[in-house]
């Protein structure tokens, strides 16, 4: 891993990497609502009095940053659909046929807003307004995180590179790191669910961790765990339990983006049995188990799980 040391901002770096026009101007814009989601944090500590599709209560800032990614995407011509957690069904736009598709969690880990730990906001970028499509079709997929800095983790594409900005006090994301690989000796792990609900097999991986010594490390945002592990190594999993077959997560608007991303680092995604990114979705709410991380782990469930 490079640590950058001039700045480079994250215009200059899409522009070097050849990064094709529009989709780097969708990054840039996406790029610019972090702070004012961030700014909106002090004044939107209350739930919003609404509950999102999947019957969860609504956070002020769910709403708010929704709406906001929301309106951008619509007045940018850039988008011709938009999927996301906080809306009931994909809003189809009066743009071009082949602007992008973006899938989006705008606020991940929200029930963690009112005690200030790290949140964030994910996004995944299809081709031809496409929503519905697999994970590995993706053209881009971002983060970003709100926790002591902003930062932005990006990458556009397959053979791309996964790299990291920060937001710096000129307001501009400036790189941090390029090319993160995610190590395969890290020994992190953070466990979705109850363990009383656990399945026997998933038991008994996390039986495994714990006896590998792997460190215990869960915030309950999905986009900050996943952010440690890509820089420390080792496995986040919310798995299917005994109550809810296909786990928590959302496969378009948190699985997808993530796993693309990690496995573009040299990791790996999967449900226990294969990979996320080759599913084909069936509906924009649809769930889906999770194990996600360094290869090692991640294929020792596989191995278990398929016994
Ligand atoms: P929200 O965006 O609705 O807060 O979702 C949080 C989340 O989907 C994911 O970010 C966490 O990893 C997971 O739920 C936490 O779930 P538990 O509260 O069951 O640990």
């Amino acid at each position: 891993m490079k640590y950058i040391s001039d700045i480079i901002t994250l215009e200059d770096y899409l522009t070097e990497i050849g990064c094709e026009t529009s989709l780097g101007d969708l990054i840039l814009l996406l790029s610019e609502q972090a702070e004012p989601i961030r700014d909106a944090f002090p004044e939107n500590q209350d739930y919003a009095g609404t509950e999102n599709a999947s019957g969860e209560d609504q956070m002020a800032l769910d709403v708010l940053a929704d709406k906001l990614l929301t309106d951008t995407l619509e007045e940018s011509g850039l988008v011709g659909a938009i999927g996301s957690e906080e809306k009931d069904t994909i809003l189809y736009l009066n743009n071009p046929y082949d602007g992008f598709g973006v899938n989006m969690d705008p606020l991940d880990g929200s029930s963690l807003i009112d005690v200030n730990l790290a949140v964030g906001t994910i996004i995944g970028i299809q081709d031809k307004g496409n929503i519905l499509n697999k994970g590995e079709d993706m053209l881009a997929a971002m983060y970003m995180i709100y926790g002591p800095m902003t930062t932005l983790v990006m990458t556009t594409g397959k053979g791309k590179g996964v790299h990291e900005f920060v937001l710096n006090n000129d307001g501009e994301f400036a790189l941090l790191r390029e090319n993160l690989r995610i190590p395969e000796d890290g020994k992190i792990y953070a466990p979705g669910a109850l363990k009383q609900d656990y399945t026997d097999k998933h038991l008994e991986f996390i039986d495994n961790l714990e006896g590998d010594g792997y460190k215990l490390r869960y915030s309950g945002a999905f986009v900050a765990d996943v952010h440690q592990i890509l820089h420390k190594g080792g496995i986040f999993t919310y798995p299917a339990t005994e109550k809810n077959e296909n786990g928590k997560l959302r496969l378009l608007f948190e699985a997808n983006p993530m796993g693309f991303m990690v496995t573009e680092a040299g990791g790996k995604i999967s449900d226990g049995y294969r990979n996320i990114l080759e599913i084909e979705p069936e509906a924009v709410h649809q769930r889906v188990p999770i194990y996600v991380g360094s290869k090692g782990p991640v294929n020792k469930i596989e191995q278990i799980m398929n016994r």
